[in-house]
């Protein structure tokens, strides 16, 4: 249904309305959980599944919430006003302004996130492309990367995975190399994520609910078997979802996508995707240089004088179809 714009200016008016009462009602009531007479309280979404939300309340209590219609569908990591109800049961009547949310393939994923770490593994083997691809859309989000390599025990050429990462590294992503299975730097790992907000993407089957269950003790989040035939992993976790961390800070899982899941990405969000290009943006000789085949390209000269890295170019060059 198509919101004409003045039934989504009143709607937002309503939700501004809420906020501000419930924002006074905190105001006049600071440590009484029931804020006001309809009983609204700040909750922190947990996960989303179909129409139905799981809220956390301040105090800490799990809420089965709907939606009221015509808000804005809201996702693990957002902050919303609810209203409980019976058993623990609640009605969610607005959604608080969001820091930033990350989206895939036109679906909202998560909302106020600090941090994004891209998993990939020795198993299934990582691909240029796909990591290039979840770069570019976490580029566009305007988070803070990293790269996780999980199962690095299962490699039989280190030297040249870390090589294969180097190019990374000098684009400005902060590589780590980790194994869950043999517990390598996994201590030194935890020691960089507390009191943030981190999510973990990346394909199926690459260990990411694996590495949160390591991260915190006693979750037991569902994790898979990798078919030994196919070496692809099997989609385990199916619903984005936030978990707290004892000593604070929050990590976000989200289930592996699969391959007609891909984002359709505009040329321009690729280029904005490759960050190491952005100094030489705009400095071509031809204003609407396509960094293809035109003279006096910035990028190009970047290449050879080695600032690009020539593989992440002939990535951007796939990418963009040529
Ligand atoms: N050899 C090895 N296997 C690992 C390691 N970490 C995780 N695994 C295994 O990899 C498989 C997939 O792990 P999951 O944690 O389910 O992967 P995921 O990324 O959460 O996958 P989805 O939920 O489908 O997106 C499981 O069998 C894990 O036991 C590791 O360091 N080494
Ligand atoms: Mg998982
Ligand atoms: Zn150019």
């Amino acid at each position: 249904m198509d919101l004409t714009r003045r039934q989504k200016w009143r709607i937002e008016k309503i939700q501004a309305e809420r906020i501000a009462r419930a924002n006074r009602a905190a105001d006049n009531n600071d440590d009484d959980v029931k804020l006001n007479d309809e009983n609204s309280q700040t909750g922190l979404v947990i996960t989303r599944y179909g129409q139905r939300l799981l809220v956390e309340s301040q105090s800490g209590e799990l809420y089965q919430c709907t939606g009221r219609r015509n808000i804005e569908l809201s996702v693990a990591g957002d902050q919303v006003i609810f209203q409980p109800t019976d058993n623990n049961e609640g009605v969610v009547t607005a959604l608080l302004p969001r820091d930033n949310f990350l989206t895939r393939a036109q679906k909202l994923i998560a909302a106020n996130i600090d941090e994004l770490w891209l998993v990939v593994a020795i198993e299934p083997h990582y691909q240029f492309e796909l990591i290039d691809r979840y770069l570019v859309v976490a580029e566009n989000a305007n988070l803070p990367i990293n790269i996780v390599v999980n199962k690095i025990e299962l490699s039989d050429n280190f030297d040249q995975v870390k090589h294969d990462f180097s190019m990374y590294e000098s684009a400005g992503y902060n590589v780590r190399y980790l194994s869950v299975n043999e517990q390598t730097n996994i201590s030194s790992f935890k020691t960089q994520l507390n009191h943030k907000t981190h999510i973990f993407l990346g394909q199926s089957g690459v260990g990411k609910s694996s590495l949160i269950n390591e991260l915190i003790p006693d979750l037991n989040l569902r994790v898979n078997e990798i078919s030994t035939k196919s070496k692809l992993g099997k989609h385990t976790t199916t619903n984005t979802t936030l978990y707290h961390i004892a000593s604070g800070g929050d990590l976000i899982d989200s289930p592996g996508i699969r391959e007609f899941q891909l984002d359709d990405l505009t040329n321009q969000e690729i280029l904005s995707g490759f960050r190491e290009f952005k100094p030489f943006i705009g400095r071509c000789k031809f204003r609407n240089c396509a960094h293809i085949k035109e003279p006096k390209c910035a990028i190009k000269t970047a290449v050879e004088m080695g600032d690009i890295h020539p593989k992440r170019y002939h990535n951007y060059l796939q990418l963009i179809g040529v």
